[in-house]
């Protein structure tokens, strides 16, 4: 059956391992399905969420873009656009607060994470940021949106806002309710120096995570400083019950090679760290540097980088508009 994909990456600098074995590894495989339509969106205005420096933003926008075709998301088959291109995006999301009720929005565990103790001071858009992300995806009448297993809340709730707008306005599958394609295994990768903590961008620490610029050199470097136990590596998948860096390392060599963690786990059980990382390092870099060294020969490429966020603009704003036309007529605009 062919699917209508969405899905979305901020451009807030950084962009890992964790958004590439969560997201975009993915979203190239999705795309690879001849009947599949896919939309892939620079999410720009889910990133001034929090403050970004205008001139840093412009050139993350560019090195996002940048990343997916250097990962391997082709413009030829797939839309490449960024978010705030789309004036149908912010419309759609104001209606769509309007929708949503505060108590859904309260139970969202990733404002409480971002906020932090002190609520008060954080931005709206933070609090509504998943009210724009339902109009995204919305807009497109996608059928499925990959994402890292972190955004499931999200996209629960995205499919209450569309059942919700239906049933308000007496239109049934008029917004259609998307499925979430979250993967069984490494849907989570976490940070390298605390198994217990995703790899996030604002982590202040750059040891914490693999940046998908990162040189062998630094990839080398990171993996010999990350975070492990004392005990050799464990027989079984049993074993690793309370060793979250040791699953993670395992599960991200296994992502890597794609294989399961039980055969990760049977090629270095009872080794120690020391020679696993190194296999590790080597995986990583055969994967990561080709993408960091085709990202930084787009990046000199300005011209190029924003011909493709155009065109891509162009052939979602025929889609969004067209929807946002008939969202407004129901509303009685
Ligand atoms: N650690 C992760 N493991 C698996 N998937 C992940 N994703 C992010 N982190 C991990 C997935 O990457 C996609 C794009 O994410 P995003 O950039 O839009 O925002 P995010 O989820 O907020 O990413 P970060 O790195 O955690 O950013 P900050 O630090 O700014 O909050 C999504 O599909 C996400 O699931």
């Amino acid at each position: 059956m062919s699917k209508k994909i969405f899905s979305g990456v901020q451009p807030s600098g950084n962009l890992h391992l964790g958004n590439y074995l969560g997201a975009i590894k993915n979203f190239v495989e999705l795309q690879n399905v001849k009947e599949n339509q896919c939309i892939f969106c620079v999410v720009d205005l889910h990133a001034i969420t929090v403050k970004q420096e205008p001139k840093e933003l412009k050139k993350n926008i560019r090195e996002t873009a940048a990343t997916f075709i250097a990962c391997g998301i082709d413009p030829t088959k797939s839309i490449i656009f960024n978010q705030s291109m789309v004036s149908a995006h912010s419309e759609a999301a104001w209606i769509l607060s309007c929708v949503s009720r505060i108590g859904w929005l309260n139970r969202m565990t990733q404002f409480k994470e971002k906020a932090g103790k002190d609520k008060e001071k954080a931005s709206i858009g933070l609090y509504s940021y998943p009210v724009l992300m339902a109009a995204d995806i919305l807009l497109y009448d996608a059928t499925h949106v990959p994402v890292g297993d972190d955004q499931k809340q999200h996209l629960e709730l995205c499919r209450d806002i569309a059942q919700k707008f239906n049933n308000d306005f007496n239109v049934q599958n008029f917004l259609k309710v998307p499925e979430p394609l979250i993967q069984k295994q490494f849907s989570r990768i976490m940070s390298l120096k605390d198994g217990m903590k995703k790899m996030s961008k604002s982590d202040a620490s750059d040891l914490s995570r693999i940046n998908l610029t990162d040189s062998k050199e630094e990839i080398s470097n990171k993996v010999k400083k990350a975070k492990t136990d004392t005990l050799p590596l464990p027989e079984n998948v049993e074993a690793l019950v309370e060793r979250p860096e040791a699953e993670n390392l395992l599960g991200i060599y296994a992502s890597l090679k794609n294989q399961n963690l039980e055969n990760s786990i049977n090629e270095f059980k009872k080794q120690n760290f020391s020679e696993f990382k190194k296999k590790l390092s080597d995986a990583l870099t055969e994967k990561i540097e080709p993408i960091s060294k085709e990202i930084k020969r787009l990046l000199n490429d300005e011209k190029y980088l924003d011909s493709i966020l155009l065109a891509g603009s162009d052939k979602a704003d025929k889609i969004a508009s067209k929807k946002i036309k008939e969202m407004k007529e129901l509303v009685g605009f």
